[in-house]
């Protein structure tokens, strides 16, 4: 559910970027915070999680223009990847207004993708949503992988795999290089604010 700042006029929408551990989540967040303007970014939250090497949330609004007169945020959020860190993950998700799912292309990461979709899915279940009715935008990063001799699985094996069930619009992307990285966050973007405004507030 977006939060509402009636004294600001401004709705904040909250996206997560979720995914298995070293798929590339926190790289798309700071490709994205890197590129923007300090007047056009908020600050950036991380809180170091042991074991996980990596920041646990980031926060980010984007202006994105108005909804009947109120500015919208864009709030983007990473989430652990590792198993111990579930209770965190769930935690993340409360009040999700859309989501991305990054995809690992490495073959021997074919069933964590599968199974942290699952994970996505059940956890968004448990806030008593149903991903089917959620903003969801799959991002199938580090093509630049298919280049290498390491095994990697093709745009139709990951859209088998992850892409049946909700058939969402589905990027390729080098969060390394920032291919694909603002596509992604526009698509999401431009789907969740639809959301929020159908769903929670601006439709009366
Ligand atoms: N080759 C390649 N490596 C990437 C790409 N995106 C991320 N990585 C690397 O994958 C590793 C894990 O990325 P990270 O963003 O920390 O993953 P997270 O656990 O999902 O947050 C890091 O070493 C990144 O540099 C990409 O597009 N191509
Ligand atoms: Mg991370």
């Amino acid at each position: 559910m977006a939060l509402i700042d009636l004294g600001k006029k401004e709705v904040h929408c909250k996206i997560v970027y979720y995914g298995a551990g070293r798929c590339g989540k926190t790289t798309n967040l700071l490709y994205i915070y890197n590129a923007m303007s300090d007047s056009d970014r908020g600050k950036m939250l991380t809180i170091d999680t042991k074991g996980d090497r990596t920041l646990f949330f980031d926060l980010l609004p984007l202006n994105l223009g108005k909804i009947s007169g109120f500015d919208i945020r864009i709030q983007l959020y990473t989430v652990p990847g590792q198993v111990m860190y579930e209770a965190t993950r769930k935690l993340v998700l409360k009040g999700v207004d859309g989501l991305v799912f990054v995809a690992d292309p490495l073959k021997v990461r074919q069933e964590r993708n599968i199974e942290s979709l699952n994970d996505l899915e059940r956890n968004v279940g448990e806030h008593g949503l149903d991903l089917a009715d959620m903003p969801l935008v799959l991002q199938y990063n580090k093509r630049d992988l298919v280049d290498t001799p390491v095994p990697t699985l093709s745009v139709e094996e990951l859209e088998q795999d992850l892409n049946q069930k909700y058939q969402v619009p589905a990027y390729e992307a080098i969060a390394t290089k920032g291919d694909g990285v603002f596509e992604t966050l526009k698509e999401i973007s431009k789907l969740t604010v639809n959301y929020v405004a159908k769903r929670h507030l601006f439709n009366r």
